[in-house]
């Protein structure tokens, strides 16, 4: 095999893998894929929910990378967490152990084909694969120059506890006991309604709404009127006091901050953690059958507080990514790009603030300032990591031009 440029074709993607290598003692697989000329000195690390993500194997090749991506110990699909309950090894392979080890064989395989070391090594991801690239940088500063984080769930043991008190709050079971319950029909109308509102409100009326935060929502645009319909045009009282509650910061008992509200414009993504009258999604109620170990007979009616105070404490996986102190990936050049979608519905876009936030507040004080290294973009109109309700622009596989832009 031979080639003369630094794009490599697709189609010689599966001759040059090393494929699946599975790592005896944390059972996980990991799949590094190498150029065959030219492009020795780079090292991008790919990581996904579900298994390994050839997709973005391909694109990190598309720029010339080696590339590696990990299925951290389990492969399924992205509602179905079954492969966690009982199983505190597994759950520490995909929370963190699978990706490091990963990494620290993938950087060998790659040193050894080139025979060469690696000059530089890029890590991107999106949701769970934004969290490890933050969790990543946070235990080992090392591994990488630059991380590109999308849409992390950085704060795993609130959001998956947030996902399922969204799921009882707009819950109907059985069928007409929850006066506020908001059926799925209804949700188009709502997000008509925020569109009417909010997308002036950034000074230009073209369908995307740059900043939801910008928009004073009046609510009781969507009140029924005499003997309106309820299940395609408006909402109830009960129904609008269930609505406020989605766009606001959940709060919890003595004050906890949960998580932020979803955002205005975000309605096209509400169906998966809020169209299932019978209690939601399993993102929410399965974390606490299975990551926390309840198991199938526990429900999402016996969901309260003592939940989240147990997910706290106990952070399956040790998942969570809430080290702020960032400076000793700062103080080896590191260089960090997060970004969110405003419409992500999976995982509220002000998490990614409060990330961004919190780690002002503590390197700021420090004497240490953001912008040179670490730089968080909301992105107007953009679902969680791909496409957009509203056409708005959010194609990031130039993510790692752009990344590298930055980086270098
Ligand atoms: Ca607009």
């Amino acid at each position: 095999m031979s080639g003369t440029s630094g794009i490599l074709p697709w189609a010689m993607v599966a001759f040059l893998e090393v494929s699946q290598l599975v790592v005896p003692k944390q059972r996980h697989t990991y799949s590094p894929v190498m150029p065959h000329i030219s492009c020795s000195k780079h090292c991008i690390q790919h990581a996904d929910f579900t298994g390994i993500n050839w997709l973005d194997l391909g694109a990190g090749l598309h720029y010339g990378f080696a590339t590696m991506s990990t299925d951290t110990g389990h492969s399924s699909t992205i509602v179905d967490g079954t492969w966690a309950y009982n199983e505190p090894e597994k759950l520490n392979d995909w929370g963190y152990r699978a990706m490091h080890e990963s990494i620290i064989l993938s950087k060998q395989i790659v040193t050894a084909f080139y025979e060469q070391p690696i000059d530089y090594s890029y890590y991107s991801g999106c949701s769970t694969g934004g969290r490890q690239g933050l969790l990543e940088i946070q235990l080992h500063p090392e591994s990488f120059n630059g991380v590109l984080a999308g849409a992390p769930p950085w704060w795993f043991k609130y959001l998956q506890p947030y996902a399922a008190w969204l799921g009882k709050l707009n819950s109907d079971h059985p069928a007409g006991t929850n006066p506020g319950h908001i059926p799925a029909s209804l949700f188009p109308a709502i997000e008509a309604e925020v569109m009417r509102q909010c997308d002036p409100s950034d000074g230009l009326v073209d369908g995307i709404i740059t900043d939801p935060r910008m928009c004073h929502f009046q609510y009781e645009a969507l009140l029924c009127k005499g003997s309106s319909s309820t299940t395609t045009a408006c909402l109830t009282a009960a129904q609008l006091d269930t609505l406020v509650q989605i766009y606001h910061p959940y709060m919890e008992t003595n004050n906890t901050f949960v998580s932020p509200g979803l955002e205005l414009g975000s309605e096209a993504e509400w169906p998966v953690l809020l169209g299932d009258p019978n209690g939601g999604c399993p993102l929410g109620f399965g974390y606490v059958q299975n990551y926390m170990g309840k198991g199938e007979d526990w429900s999402w009616k016996d969901f309260d507080y003592s939940i989240i105070q147990e997910a706290d404490a106990t952070d399956p996986g040790a998942a969570t990514a809430d080290d702020f102190d960032l400076s000793p990936f700062q103080a080896r050049g590191g260089k960090l790009l997060q970004y969110h979608g405003y419409a992500d519905a999976y995982i509220p876009p002000g998490m990614s603030v409060y990330f961004y936030e919190r780690v002002m507040h503590t390197l700021v004080p420090q004497g240490l300032e953001l912008d040179g290294w670490y730089r968080l973009f909301m992105v107007p109109g953009g679902g969680h990591c791909a496409g957009s309700s509203v056409g708005a622009p959010w194609y990031f596989a130039g993510n790692i031009a752009t990344a590298i832009c930055f980086m270098s």
